[in-house]
């Protein structure tokens, strides 16, 4: 998977006033796929999910970096095998004064990253809130429960036991999740994050489009017998019409014969 480019806005409320980058050249935009894959960032305050963006898309990274107000939106653009896939992505503000515009983000979400912090366990214990409500909002979605700041080993406070326990328990729920630790500040594993996230996806399209053609072929082998049912029917309606027709026939002839026997 390569990244190809991207473009972002900060707002706080929709997305608008995108900045489109220089990288969006015409032979590019060509290939991509029409409709982005929709990801979209959560988790509590201070966890890095911005920093995890800067990461990926610029490869920077920032000690010190303002909360996200409200939501950031950009786009970037990675390469899957011979395909350009867009991702749109939905970097969220964590603090409990947006908690409640988080939801809104949702709507259509691909994917999310559920972040917490390894430092700090009080962020990995919301992250079952955090997937309880995009999960009934978006009971198809990919959730990668994401645990940042994995350079801080020394103050670790969430193991990676705890952590694929966790998701172990959701995936036992039906919930399609997979586990990752990252660091935003030396950049281990944050691009592993986002092709997990593209194989996810692409093999979920892949595996929804057998199943509908499996549905599809289904539906048609279904019609084949009824028509074979029905043309059967029409033979046997043909077979005992001429059947009839013959005894009729026959019949006719008998009395005829008989008539003549007499001589009438
Ligand atoms: N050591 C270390 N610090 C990190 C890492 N990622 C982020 N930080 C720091 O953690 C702080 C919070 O990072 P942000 O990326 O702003 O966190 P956020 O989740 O976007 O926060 P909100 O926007 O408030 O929700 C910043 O001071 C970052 O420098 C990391 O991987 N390692
Ligand atoms: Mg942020």
């Amino acid at each position: 998977m390569g990244c190809l480019g991207s473009k972002k806005t900060q707002d706080g409320s929709d997305g608008g006033n995108v900045v489109v980058s220089s990288q969006n050249r015409k032979s590019l935009a060509e290939k991509i796929e029409q409709g982005g894959i929709k990801v979209v960032l959560v988790g509590d305050a201070f966890t890095g999910k911005t920093s995890i963006l800067n990461r990926l898309v610029y490869n920077q990274f920032a000690n010190a970096l303002p909360s996200t107000v409200g939501a950031s939106f950009l786009t970037h653009k990675c390469q899957v095998g011979s395909r350009i896939v867009r991702m749109d992505i939905w970097d969220t503000a964590g603090s409990e004064r947006y908690r409640a515009m988080a939801p809104m983000y949702y709507r259509q979400a691909a994917a999310a990253l559920v972040v917490y912090d390894i430092t700090q366990h009080a962020t990995f214990e919301i992250t079952e809130q955090w997937i309880d409500e995009l999960v009934e909002r978006e009971p198809e979605v990919i959730v990668a429960v994401v645990g940042n700041k994995c350079d801080l080993e020394e103050s670790r406070a969430v193991t990676t036991t705890e952590a694929e326990r966790f998701v172990q328990g959701l995936k036992s729920k039906n919930t399609a999740a997979f586990h990752m630790e990252c660091s935003a500040k030396s950049g281990q594993n944050v691009e592993n994050i986002f092709k997990e996230i593209l194989m996810n996806t692409v093999s979920r399209k892949l595996t929804n489009r057998i199943r509908e053609s499996s549905e599809w072929i289904e539906r048609m082998s279904d019609m084949m017998t009824d028509i074979q049912t029905s043309m059967g029917l029409v033979f046997r309606l043909q077979w005992t019409a001429k059947k009839e027709m013959a005894e009729g026939e026959l019949s006719v002839r008998n009395s005829i014969n008989c008539l003549q026997a007499i001589n009438i």
